[in-house]
């Protein structure tokens, strides 16, 4: 391998000082920690940059308003992100700011090269200019009332001499960049960005007057003026691995990766690989956009009061709790809500369902039959082997899936076979085995089962980093990395496992369920229709354990099931668009298991599943805990 490939730098956004960090910032922090521990995990060397943006008018006035000075103010707020990242365990190699002595060199040394190699040119301009975006804006930047589209306020009419940066000489290069080396992930942003290249780019204003705001870094080469924000701040993720003097940096840029979110795509699309042109440095490797994270459908954000605070959860509910929801609840590129409800959901069907449970019944049974040390197989059946199968192609689709950044359906993989793992432990029933003297049996495979949970702990160290290592903790497994994922020996023979504590216990909570009439207001007992207690008992409900699922061709909502009831059993369900088949099969639902056969779509149904229907879709209704198959609901 080249030896570019075997470095790795990524970048958050730096992030403004004028207010605490909320979820958001905290999404893109833990993707791209995510994205360092797995790098590092597979052997590469990575940089880790991230800080805070300290300059421009917003924070200078922010400042004013709280009655502290512009340094006092960055100081205790650029802390206050620092504290966040370090409680929450960001693994960052560097916390960069603005306002620090090396960064201002930098931009300086930036801004002196390219105002002598003629980049820059002085014109008197008049337009109207945004205090909330911080720059002149042009008459597609408008609303129909003439108001600044982001800020809904009216820009103000400035008529200054400044500093110009002529974009348009670059447009033809960037297109060519863009379409070539294709940098920009998801794609569609990269092409939202060549849209905006149909026409010519409007010069940047990169300087403003001292007079007017004198909170910024100072023109090498005209002292009346500082330099615009955003020029100041792209250039972070070169002062950031110590442009130009540590030779260092060039080491690391040649694998540059940056994350951002939708909002700051145009800065990172056009204005910086510009800029990089202009200095004569090769362009980034990747810019990765993500979507926002919505309340009640609106961007959270500090404007809007809508924040979620990001330690309150985790120390709430776990860090690695936090880490996983956001890694699993959005496809990244694309918007997704949050609610505590849907957190505290996922939590307990994904990690204390499925995985803690699996974790803690594997464990406590070699506790309990032998000794607390990992048994040696015997023969491996046809069951076993199938189930390796399983483990080994979902681990390999998570890693191909977690390098393309598509955490989510990365984690719906793996989840599949940590359910299916469930199924084994199930039909295999090594507590029967015991029971009836096979003790060989038993430890083949609990051995087995120990072996992969060992590569699913391993697989999600990027993620659940905390609960990995307690989990190869109890397996007695050590630090080990990505080579051995999937060595059936490991753990090894006669090493201890002990089960330690429940790693995910299960949460209880409330859900807000709503109960209204056709005019939104509260139904009254009165208005329900009412049912005899021998009418219901007329309902057969029982827990059913769905075993297979696949779509029925030709429908886009059919799904055809089989479920253990406790005899199998096949089910036509309606919920194709709300459930992937892998993700139900292990799942128990609660099933109507006195309805008249029928035929839907020439598939014979016996049997109809329960789930709820509200406004943000459809939910299967499953029981609290695990049962039994073909229990009976009462
Ligand atoms: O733009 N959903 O800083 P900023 C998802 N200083 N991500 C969100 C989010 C949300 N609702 N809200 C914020 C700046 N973010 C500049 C950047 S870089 C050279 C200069 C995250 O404090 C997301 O990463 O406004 C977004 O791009 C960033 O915070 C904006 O942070």
């Amino acid at each position: 391998m080249r030896g570019v490939d075997r470095v790795f730098y990524i970048t958050t956004p730096i992030y403004y000082v004028n207010s605490y960090p909320h979820l958001g910032h905290a999404y893109t922090t833990i993707i791209v920690d995510g994205l360092a521990r797995y790098y590092r995990l597979k052997g590469y060397k990575v940089y880790f940059l991230t800080g805070t943006d300290e300059h421009g008018d917003k924070i200078l006035k922010t400042a004013e308003e709280r009655g502290k000075s512009a340094q006092e103010f960055v100081d205790e707020i650029a802390q206050a992100f620092r504290k966040t990242w370090d409680d929450l365990g960001i693994t960052y190699d560097n916390f960069i700011r603005t306002t620090a002595e090396n960064h201002k060199a930098t931009v300086q040394y930036v801004l002196q090269t390219l105002y002598e190699k003629g980049e820059f040119y002085i014109d008197e301009y008049e337009g109207l200019y945004c205090y909330g975006c911080e720059r002149f804006l042009t008459s597609k930047e408008l609303d129909d009332k003439g108001l600044c589209k982001d800020h809904q306020k009216p820009p103000v009419k400035l008529r200054e001499k400044n500093y110009f940066f002529n974009l348009e000489k670059y447009r033809s290069w960037l297109r060519e960049f863009l379409l070539k080396e294709d940098p920009i992930y998801p794609r569609f942003y990269r092409d939202e960005v060549l849209n905006l290249l149909e026409e010519p780019l409007p010069p940047l204003c990169i300087s403003r007057p001292k007079s007017r705001l004198p909170w910024g870094i100072e023109l090498p080469f005209d002292s009346n003026y500082v330099t615009y924000v955003w020029f100041d701040a792209l250039i972070n993720y070169l002062s950031g691995i110590g442009f130009p003097h540590n030779p260092l940096w060039s080491s690391y840029w040649v694998n540059a990766h940056h994350v951002i979110a939708k909002d700051i795509l145009k800065p990172h699309a056009i204005y910086w690989p510009i800029m990089l042109r202009a200095l004569g440095l090769p362009p980034y490797r990747k810019l990765y956009v993500h979507g926002y994270w919505l309340v009640d459908s609106l961007k959270m954000s500090k404007s809007l009061g809508n924040v979620v605070d990001p330690l309150e959860l985790s120390k709430q509910y776990g860090r690695d709790s936090l880490r996983y929801f956001l890694f699993r609840e959005m496809a990244f590129g694309y918007d997704a809500e949050f609610s505590i409800d849907q957190f505290l959901r996922r939590y307990n069907s994904d990690l204390a369902n499925d995985y803690g449970n699996l974790i803690y019944r594997t464990f406590n049974l070699i506790e309990k039959y032998f000794d607390g040390k990992v048994p040696p197989y015997s023969e491996l059946k046809e069951e076993d082997y199938k189930y390796r199968e399983v483990v080994e192609e979902a681990i390999n689709k998570y890693l191909r899936l977690f390098e393309g950044l598509f955490f989510h359906q990365a984690l719906e993989e793996l989840w599949q076979a940590i359910r299916y793992s469930n199924v084994y432990i199930d039909h295999t029933a090594p507590w029967k085995e015991i029971k009836e003297g096979r003790a060989d049996r038993a430890g083949t495979i609990l051995r087995n089962l120990s072996s992969a949970i060992k590569a699913f702990a391993l697989a999600l160290r990027p993620i659940l980093p905390e609960s990995s290592e307690k989990i190869l903790e109890f397996l007695s497994v050590g630090n080990v990395d990505y080579s051995v994922i999937l060595n059936w020996d490991l753990p090894k023979e006669g090493a201890s496992v002990s089960k330690g504590a429940p790693l995910f216990p299960r949460i209880e909570f409330r859900e807000k369920v709503e109960s209204k009439n056709s005019q939104g207001e509260e139904k009254s007992h009165m208005e329900r229709e009412l049912l005899s207690i021998e009418e219901f008992r007329k309902w057969d409900l029982r827990i059913g354990k769905i075993v297979f699922a696949e779509k029925i061709e030709g429908t886009d909502k059919l799904l055809r099931l089989e479920v253990l009831c406790p005899e199998r059993r096949q089910i036509v369900s309606g919920i194709a668009q709300y459930y992937a088949p892998s993700e139900l099969i292990g799942r128990e639902v609660v099933i109507v298991a006195n309805l008249k056969p029928a035929k839907i779509r020439g598939v014979l149904s016996e049997g109809m599943l329960l789930a709820v229907h509200d406004e943000k879709g459809l939910a299967l209704i499953i029981p609290e805990r695990e049962t039994t198959p073909g229990a009976k609901i009462s």
